[in-house]
């Protein structure tokens, strides 16, 4: 028997060192493996010029957006360094991260300019930065989002070997499909310039364009051993629906991931673009229709599929459907929620109506450093809401134990997705 747990200090401090001390599978990234070459962003620059900044910035530039994307990275990152935390006090999520991080890889909070950090940086190289900053955030593994219709990332995994892609073990694949369900006439192009029989006007019925993509999607999963499929969808996504998302859906990519035996993994809400000029910054949120997660649990009982939805209006009723369907598994705070207050309103309400069937997080971190500040914001919460949870059982006379504790946190922060995806 393990340390039976009494007092409320003892509680928190037993809470506290688990989360910490469990080492984190991040199911949802947009870092690379080192092996990716520039596609993984670090340093200094990158950080401050994450688009989470970039929209901040802009609230309090004098520079029009046509001069601030007209100024080099460096420059821009000059630029964020001097409004938003010498002109101004850091402490927005986004700025206070930097911090966060700046502080965890033993640098100065404040430099006198950024050439300080830079030089740091150099000491290091993209593989020795990749250890350090995983063991800084305690992280075990990260899943990539990986996009065939992206050309240069296409013509990545087609010119090496998946397995010279896949071999740092930290770094897992997800196959991205936003461009094949959210713009299929410009993605059936594509499809037909790579040899795939596909029809631009789909029609049900069109064995033959649904066979087609069926066989990419499924030639895809397997040349990245894809853990899952994943797309982003916007507010306005219904289903069914006559509309050649659906059928796709429908016809293609579920069965696809079924036949591989993966969720497909549907991140529900963002309304892309409403400022154009704002970037990769520019996309804002939508209340979405629960209705149509709701369909698809119902359609396929023996698929599986991972949801996060983007609105604090959704949290919810998506809390309340996984109840009702067990193929449904919730996870993170995706994005605008990913901040203190929502962790822990959300958090708190999904442990109350699911218990331990959550994954509570994840970090949808771009630059590598910033594991270190998701992680480390995400756990203080995690664990406050957790210690909560676990008071009541106390209180209530239930005889909780350090392990029991241990058990938890490890199916919070990695085992639930391992068992959700078949590979536990
Ligand atoms: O679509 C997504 O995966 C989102 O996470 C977007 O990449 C978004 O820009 C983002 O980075 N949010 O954190
Ligand atoms: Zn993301």
């Amino acid at each position: 028997m393990s340390e039976l747990i009494v007092s409320s200090t003892q509680l928190k401090d037993s809470v506290s060192r688990t989360v910490n001390e469990t080492a984190i599978t991040d199911i949802h990234t947009h870092l690379y493996a080192p092996q990716f070459g520039d596609f993984l962003l670090y340093g200094i620059d990158e950080q401050l010029t994450y688009h989470y900044l970039v929209a901040e910035v802009m609230r309090h530039s004098p520079l029009s957006y046509e001069e601030f994307w007209g100024l080099s990275k460096r420059q821009q990152a000059e630029h964020i360094w001097q409004v938003l935390f010498l002109e101004h006090s850091p402490y927005s999520e986004a700025c206070r991260g930097v911090l966060t991080t700046l502080q965890h890889l033993g640098l100065e909070a404040k430099a006198c300019n950024l050439e300080v950090y830079r030089e740091w940086y150099r000491s290091y190289t993209r593989e020795t930065l990749v250890d350090l900053v995983f063991q800084t955030a305690n992280v075990k593994e990260v899943v990539m989002t990986n996009d065939p219709f992206d050309e240069a990332e296409r013509s990545l995994w087609l010119s090496q070997s998946s397995d010279q892609l896949r071999k740092d073990a930290r770094f897992h694949a997800a196959l991205r499909l936003d461009p094949l369900l959210n713009d299929w006439p410009a993605s059936s192009r594509k499809l037909r310039e790579w040899g795939y029989d596909v029809k631009e006007d789909l029609l049900e019925g069109d064995e033959r364009s649904i066979a087609e993509v069926t066989r990419f999607v499924t030639e895809w999963i397997g040349r990245m051993n894809a853990l899952y499929v994943a797309v982003s969808l916007p507010n306005s996504f219904h289903y069914p629906f006559e509309d050649t998302r659906s059928l796709l859906m429908r016809h293609c990519v579920i069965p696809a991931c079924s036949q591989a035996d993966i969720p497909l993994a549907l991140m529900i809400g963002v309304k892309r673009q409403v400022n154009p000029s704002l970037g990769p910054a520019g996309d804002m949120v939508g209340r979405a229709d629960i209705e149509a997660v709701e369909r698809l649990c119902w359609e396929f009982p023996n698929n599986r599929f991972l949801v996060t939805m983007l609105s604090r209006e959704n949290q919810y009723e998506l809390a309340v459907l996984a109840r009702k369907f067990r193929n449904l598994m919730v996870f993170g705070n995706w994005w605008f929620l990913n901040t203190p207050s929502f962790i822990k309103e959300i958090t708190q309400m999904r442990f109350e109506l699911l218990g331990t069937s959550v994954i509570p997080q994840h970090s949808d971190a771009r630059i590598l450093e910033q594991l270190v500040y998701k992680w480390n914001h995400s756990r203080r919460v995690i664990a406050s809401v957790l210690s909560e949870q676990y008071q009541k059982i106390l209180d209530a006379g239930w005889p909780l134990e350090a392990d029991d504790i241990k058990r938890d946190v490890a199916d919070l922060l990695s085992n639930n997705f391992w068992r959700f995806i078949h590979r536990k």
